[in-house]
């Protein structure tokens, strides 16, 4: 499968590896270490030298309990490493954010992708998102960063995940948006307890019949102090296992940390993956 976006089109057809880099102060497992801007450069450069398709970068913080800051804010902190890694270097990078007015600025900056955790529900977000050509990562939350982790609930998640995915596709189909420039992405640990980030990586597949790419964030999450007991600097095996898993079950796009031990993981599981001659054909 391929992905259209603001630069070009992405081959998805083996799984690639999106570095993360958040220009936080707060984030929970790098806030603070990459405010300084020749640092967060250095950083991205490293993360495409060891094999990061897109980078994605963030300035407001997403983690349970996170206090929202302000757009002029958010952008000053994203737009200056957008405009200078797109200038640069020819690095695909993604915007993480819900915020229209630092969508379009960052796309008019360069970046190729918008990454928003809430979906384009933001009051004006489909709108700008639909007029920058960029592609776009819808992904599912329960609640609001502040609250969602304080009692998630579902009867099926899997069934309801995919079935939000669903209606927000159709608002982009309905707001002008080809499909060919969407990913879909269940959101593992936004509003989701440890059972309903299992069920949704062993039920992965059933997302496919979404017909779009699937975008993948595991890496470092609390699911892994849940079933390894380690702090968020001591989860580089969970993470890699993880990733392996969901290109395993059909992720075509993996959010990491650690990109050198995750484009490792993805090359493994993608090979397994492709060996499958029962495996219906996924991502
Ligand atoms: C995800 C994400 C985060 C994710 C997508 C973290 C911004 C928390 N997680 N975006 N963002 N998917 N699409 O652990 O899973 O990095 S922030």
């Amino acid at each position: 499968m391929q992905l259209r976006h603001a630069r070009g089109v992405l081959d998805l057809s083996a799984p690639v590896v999106m570095g993360v880099l958040n220009r936080t102060p707060d984030s929970f497992s790098d806030g603070g270490h990459y405010l300084d801007l020749n640092d967060a450069l250095r950083h991205a450069l490293r993360m495409a030298e060891e094999g990061a398709a897109l980078i994605d970068i963030g300035g407001e913080s997403t983690r349970p309990g996170a206090a929202p800051i302000n757009e002029s804010d958010q952008l000053a902190r994203v737009l200056p490493l957008v405009e200078r890694l797109a200038r640069e270097s020819g690095i695909l990078v993604s915007v993480d954010t819900s915020s229209p007015l630092v969508m379009r600025a960052c796309v008019e900056a360069g970046a190729a992708m918008i990454n928003d955790v809430r979906a384009l529900t933001r009051p004006g977000a489909l709108m700008a998102a639909a007029a920058t050509g960029a592609a776009l990562c819808l992904m599912h939350m329960q609640g609001e960063p502040q609250t969602m982790q304080s009692a998630p609930t579902y009867d099926d998640v899997v069934a309801e995940t995919r079935s939000y995915l669903g209606e927000r596709l159709a608002a982009c189909t309905a707001a002008g948006i080809g499909v060919e420039r969407i990913v879909v992405d269940p959101g593992f640990g936004f509003g989701k307890r440890p059972e309903h980030n299992l069920r949704l990586l062993a039920g992965l597949r059933e997302m496919g019949s979404l017909g779009r790419p699937l975008l993948v964030g595991l890496s470092r999450k609390s699911l892994l102090q849940s079933l390894t007991g380690r702090g968020v600097d001591q989860r580089l095996a969970g993470s890699v296992a993880l990733a392996a898993l969901a290109v395993f079950n059909g992720a075509a796009i993996v959010r990491a940390h650690d990109v050198a031990e995750t484009v490792d993981a993805v090359r493994v599981a993608a090979a397994v993956r492709a060996a499958d001659t029962k495996g219906d054909a996924v991502g």
